[in-house]
């Protein structure tokens, strides 16, 4: 596959136009640019500039709001509801983390429940820089139902991705980001991209039996990782995300959706902080220190987030690759 090496002021400045160029004001764009180059300068491309055809595609049939203004209400004392307006979800986390960080200070908790945004980015984005504001968050959202519970044939959940951060004194937070899928759709849409087989236990084809093509993949069924378990992880993801605030389940908005013109569909976001000090008193940074410190020890075990880390200053220093095919298509969007 051809590949072209940008750096992230490159990967900026493409995406910045192409969102303008299909309706977005200032506004609107720079929250979603800097979540999808933070994830290009992290190496998940997943959740990189690969995103910005759908952003456009969402944008031109009317279903994402590139003027939206999220309002935030206080619906009882530590309960933030935003509305969404149909934005993307960085423009929504950018009208509310002020408040939110703000209110978990004083109040030691507060919770933010999103509703009706486009949530196509990496998770770990918005729970770092709550976590750099020396909050613990913890972040979640559903979609479309293309993940079956664990031993079921009918797909339930979206790839229903968890995030959790640990702000560390002086360093960089601890902050774990994943599918509560065996692997992200995106991944697997990657995959497909490059011809590569997924490894077993990714999904099922559409006859419900096990398949590692990426093909057969989207077309039948994803898999939660790690049998029952994750599929229960899976679970608490639809409910706090859906139900507990005021959203659809994956379920509720394919049903919604079907046949739908203004694709694709708004959901919810479940996030929530908490001031470690308020709740944990002085020797909370203290004790994690001590077991952050086992890690890198040289037994192999490593901190999630390490990988992303040690990407990040090698693409600083490096740029990254884009598949040619990928940025003439950015470009193509920007023009027509
Ligand atoms: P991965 O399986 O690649 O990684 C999951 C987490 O595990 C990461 O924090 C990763 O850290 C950590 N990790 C991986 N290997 C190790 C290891 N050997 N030791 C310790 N920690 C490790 O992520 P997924 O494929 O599940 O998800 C990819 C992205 O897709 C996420 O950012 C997620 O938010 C996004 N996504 C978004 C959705 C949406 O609706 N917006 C839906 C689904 C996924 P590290 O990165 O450092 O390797
Ligand atoms: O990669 O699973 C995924 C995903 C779904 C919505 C956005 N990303």
């Amino acid at each position: 596959m051809s590949r072209e090496t940008l750096t992230l002021d490159d990967a900026r400045s493409l995406a910045a136009r192409c969102l303008v160029a299909n309706g977005c004001d200032e506004h609107n764009a720079a929250p979603v640019v800097e979540s999808m180059v933070a994830a290009e300068g992290d190496d998940c491309q997943s959740h990189g500039l690969f995103r910005l055809p759908g952003y456009v595609r969402g944008l031109r049939a009317g279903a994402i709001n590139g003027r939206a203004r999220p309002e935030v209400l206080a619906s009882a004392p530590g309960v933030l509801r935003v509305k969404g307006d149909n934005a993307m979800a960085p423009v929504a986390h950018a009208a509310c983390f002020g408040r939110l960080a703000q209110e978990a200070g004083t109040r030691g908790i507060c919770h933010a429940g999103l509703q009706r945004v486009h949530h196509f980015s990496a998770l770990w984005v918005e729970i770092e820089t709550l976590a750099a504001e020396g909050l613990v968050a913890m972040a979640c959202v559903n979609y479309m139902p293309v993940v079956t519970p664990a031993g079921g044939r009918r797909p339930l959940f979206g790839t229903n991705p968890f995030s959790f951060g640990w702000p560390r004194p002086g360093g960089r937070p601890m902050v774990f980001d994943m599918a509560t899928a065996a692997m992200a759709r995106g991944e697997i849409m990657i995959a497909g991209r490059e011809g590569r087989q997924l490894p077993p236990g990714a999904g099922v084809d559409a006859e419900g039996r096990p398949s590692t093509d990426p093909a057969d993949v989207l077309a039948g069924a994803q898999l939660p990782f790690g049998g029952y378990k994750g599929s229960a992880m899976a679970l608490m993801v639809e409910l706090l995300a859906g139900p507990l605030i005021g959203e659809a389940l994956s379920i509720e908005t394919a049903e919604e959706h079907e046949g739908g013109e203004r694709w694709p569909p708004a959901g919810g976001e479940f996030v929530l902080a908490m001031d470690p000090a308020r709740l944990g008193g002085d020797r909370w940074a203290e004790s994690a220190e001590r077991l952050f410190g086992v890690f890198g020890n040289g037994d192999g075990a490593r901190l999630p987030g390490d990988r992303r880390h040690a990407a990040r200053a090698r693409i600083a220093r490096e740029g990254f690759q884009l598949p040619r095919t990928l940025v003439d298509e950015i470009r193509a969007l920007t023009d027509a």
